[in-house]
């Protein structure tokens, strides 16, 4: 069996890797040569944990291949990005573009699935244009949903082990996307239709965003009482029914800031709680970002001479080098703008070169600075001895 992947990025290089670890025979196609000559080395253009080994070992073995255009195979997944436009709503372009490519390759009998996260009804979108393009295979090709759902930083593990939903567009499309992914998911496989699995991933990410939320409403509470949130969220979930997850400097990535979105833009009004939790986090960052600056006329205030301030961490959350839609990104672009006169040192162990921020080695960035602020819980940095004589503003629990 041969398997086309079309997108080689977050999600699909991983899943890539694991399929091409099975049966099956794997064609990676991205648009981004870099990307194509690298994988073409067995060498991964992304952070994460154990991936290296495995890419290497596939593509020595010749079941893994990328290209920039796709080849005749049995099975299509498109694993390309979906951000949105303008105003918060959602653009499935790069889906089109990937469905337009693959159009003319398909033949009876070929299982086609989208797994990038997807306004509800772009299963149905997507095979009304296969079919479009190639009325002679109308109703003979299999289309289906079937959402990722791993954790950067944990890919490997969650790809197998995770339960999956798939949903096709009729029963026998359902049945052969279960069929495939039972070669390389052990994670039971959930069967429903497309647009409830559509569905279901923007529920997953919204619930978690409302939480989030609420654990950032209560750490701009808890700061005004004077109160320490990391201890009060522990005590709070002692109680068996309570479980509350940690604030930080806002949310980031491009799955939980973007997904809800695809349902506030479709259903505005219906979808008020869900549309509140995205203000929350996104005013979280500006807060940080607020407090930064008044901890820096603070200093002057005292001291009569400007601080040097680091900012620890860029990356979207802890351990992995993803700056997308990164609040900590957001915050030291805000400071470094508001305090042009002050040295700042921005930090972000995982990335090695940035063409817009110029990166210190953190321990350097800690011992030199009068104001640390923590924007990301990087591992590295809980090794830092808390030092009293500093500044310390800890957005994500460095030290709780
Ligand atoms: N965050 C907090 N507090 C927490 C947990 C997370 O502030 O207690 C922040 C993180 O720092 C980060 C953001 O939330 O900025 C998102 O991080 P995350 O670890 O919650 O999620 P992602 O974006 O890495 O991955 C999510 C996962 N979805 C859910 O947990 C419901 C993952 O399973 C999905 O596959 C992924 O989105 C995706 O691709 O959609």
């Amino acid at each position: 069996m041969k398997v086309c992947f079309m997108g080689l990025g977050y999600i699909g290089l991983p899943t890539a890797i694991i399929a091409a670890g099975s049966s099956v025979d794997v064609i990676g196609v991205d648009v981004n040569p870099k990307v194509v000559e690298m994988t073409n080395r067995g060498v991964i253009h992304i952070v994460e944990p154990g991936l290296q080994e495995l890419c290497s070992e596939v593509v020595k073995t010749g079941k893994l291949k990328a290209s920039g255009i796709p080849e005749e195979s049995d099975v299509y997944l498109v694993v390309v990005p979906t951000p949105f436009k303008g105003n918060h709503e959602p653009d499935i372009s790069y889906v089109e573009a990937a469905t337009r490519m693959v159009a003319p390759l398909l033949k009876e009998g070929d299982l086609f699935v989208i797994e990038s996260t997807s306004p509800v009804g772009t299963t149905e979108k997507m095979g009304h244009l296969i079919y479009a393009l190639r009325p002679e295979l109308t109703g003979k090709v299999f289309i289906a949903y079937c959402p990722e759902r791993v954790l950067p930083g944990n890919v490997i593990y969650e790809l197998v082990h995770n339960d999956r939903v798939i949903g096709g567009l009729d029963k026998e499309s359902t049945e052969k996307a279960v069929q495939f992914y039972s070669l390389f998911v052990k994670g039971t496989l959930h069967r429903t239709n497309a647009r409830t699995a559509e569905m279901c991933k923007l529920t997953e990410n919204s619930s978690r965003d409302v939480q989030i939320a609420f654990a950032n409403e209560l750490s701009l509470i808890c700061d005004k009482a004077g109160i320490n949130v990391w201890e009060l969220i522990e005590l709070a979930n002692k109680h068996p029914r309570v479980n509350i997850l940690q604030p930080g400097s806002g949310v980031g990535g491009h799955c939980i800031a973007v997904d809800p979105y695809f349902l506030t833009s479709e259903f505005p009004y219906e979808s008020q709680l869900i549309s509140k939790a995205r203000e929350i986090n996104n005013y979280k960052a500006f807060w940080c970002a607020e407090k930064i600056e008044n901890a820096i006329l603070r200093f002057l205030l005292d001291h009569h001479r400007m601080p040097i301030v680091a900012l620890m961490g860029l990356a979207f959350k802890p351990n992995i080098d993803d700056l997308r839609e990164s609040p900590a990104k957001y915050i030291a672009t805000k400071v470094l703008q508001r305090s042009a006169d002050t040295d700042i040192l921005i930090v972000e162990p995982n990335v090695h070169n940035h063409p817009v921020f110029k990166l210190t080695p953190y321990q350097e960035a800690y011992a030199r600075a009068n104001i640390v602020a923590f924007l990301v819980a990087h591992q590295e940095f809980k090794s830092l001895p808390y030092d009293g004589n500093k500044v310390i503003l800890d957005f994500c629990g460095v030290y709780k």
